[in-house]
């Protein structure tokens, strides 16, 4: 059984499409807390962030908007992303993916308390690994990989708290990277896991390896998932759809290999717009997604842990 913490983290600064603070109030009409109740866990729903107090900071790059909100956000959101860690599993309910810019700071400052590696999933049609220099949208929704790899052109912020290793990172489901993100992506050790890999692969073999790997160095691992992993056919209410995504099946058999591995600590539900969805199926997917890494299952099958 696991303390899950749910903080609604109404973001929309990172992109320019209204819609996504409206996410973590479709999460719970969707019955997040009783899904995650009715696996036996115990929930404590800490209600909403805000960006607090911002300031007036600008970028050199001239395509880059709401900058002051965003780090209001980050700042925020690694305040009680630190602080949920200590009491039990944070689930952040976005919110754009700007999010992850502040969540996975706190986790990775909990984790470096701790004193144990920290090991990030991007689960994600995109790479999001711009930053503020490199952006040609300047939607800081594309920057956070960036950000957390402790990657340079992050002036504006806050250092982040402990890089995460390049070769801790493992995106999976890409599928739009832009050329500035492939030069980078090119220069690290960032496992990438594109359609192309698990195409030819499928999803489980790639997933357990990077598992297995985590497990062996005794990691703690931090999910961010994007709505747009998935495809726009089970999944349409993002800003940011792209063709070819997971399957509802291959996205599921994602979620329970996470689970039966015993591993993720904390995780980010990013991207949904509740706007653009239909009849609340978008929602009530991540929902069920969130059930699946969770323990939602057919039949017993043991759950490997530490
Ligand atoms: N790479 C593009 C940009 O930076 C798109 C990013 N959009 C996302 N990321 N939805 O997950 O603008
Ligand atoms: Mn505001
Ligand atoms: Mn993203
Ligand atoms: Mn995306």
């Amino acid at each position: 059984m696991t303390h899950c913490i749910l903080i609604g983290a109404p973001v929309d600064s990172g992109q320019q499409r209204p819609g996504c603070l409206m996410g973590p109030a479709a999460y719970r009409v969707a019955r997040l807390a009783d899904t995650l109740a009715a696996l036996g866990h115990s929930v404590e729903d800490r209600g909403d962030l805000t960006h607090g107090e911002i300031g007036a900071e600008t970028a050199a790059n001239p395509a880059v908007h709401h900058l002051p909100e965003t780090l209001g956000w980050t700042r925020e959101l690694a305040r009680a992303g630190r602080e949920a860690c200590r009491a039990g599993m944070p689930i952040f309910l976005g919110g754009d993916h700007s999010l992850s810019l502040g969540s996975v700071a706190g986790v990775a400052q909990h984790a470096a308390e701790l004193g144990r590696p920290l090991f990030v999933l991007w689960l994600d049609a995109h790479s999001d690994i711009h930053s503020v220099d490199t952006t040609e949208s300047g939607n800081l929704h594309g920057t956070p990989l960036g950000y957390l790899a402790g990657r340079r052109g992050f002036d504006a912020f806050p250092p982040f708290p402990a890089p995460v290793p390049e070769e801790n990172i493992c995106l999976f489901g890409i599928r739009s990277v832009d050329p500035a993100e492939l030069a980078a992506l090119r220069e690290t050790d960032i496992v990438v896991n594109d359609m192309r890999v698990l195409d030819e692969f499928g999803f489980a073999v790639p997933m357990r390896a990077f598992l297995d790997k985590v497990r062996a160095a005794g990691g703690m691992l931090h999910v961010s998932l994007d709505v747009d992993f998935l495809d726009p056919s089970v999944a349409p209410a993002v800003g940011t759809t792209v063709p070819g995504g997971a399957t509802f099946r291959e996205a599921h058999l994602v979620c329970e290999l996470i689970h039966e591995s015993g591993l993720m600590t904390s995780l980010d539900l990013v991207e949904l717009n509740p706007f653009l969805d239909e009849r609340g199926r978008t929602a009530r997917m991540m929902v069920d997604l969130v059930g699946s890494l969770m323990g939602r299952k057919v039949f017993d099958r043991p759950t490997r842990s530490g």
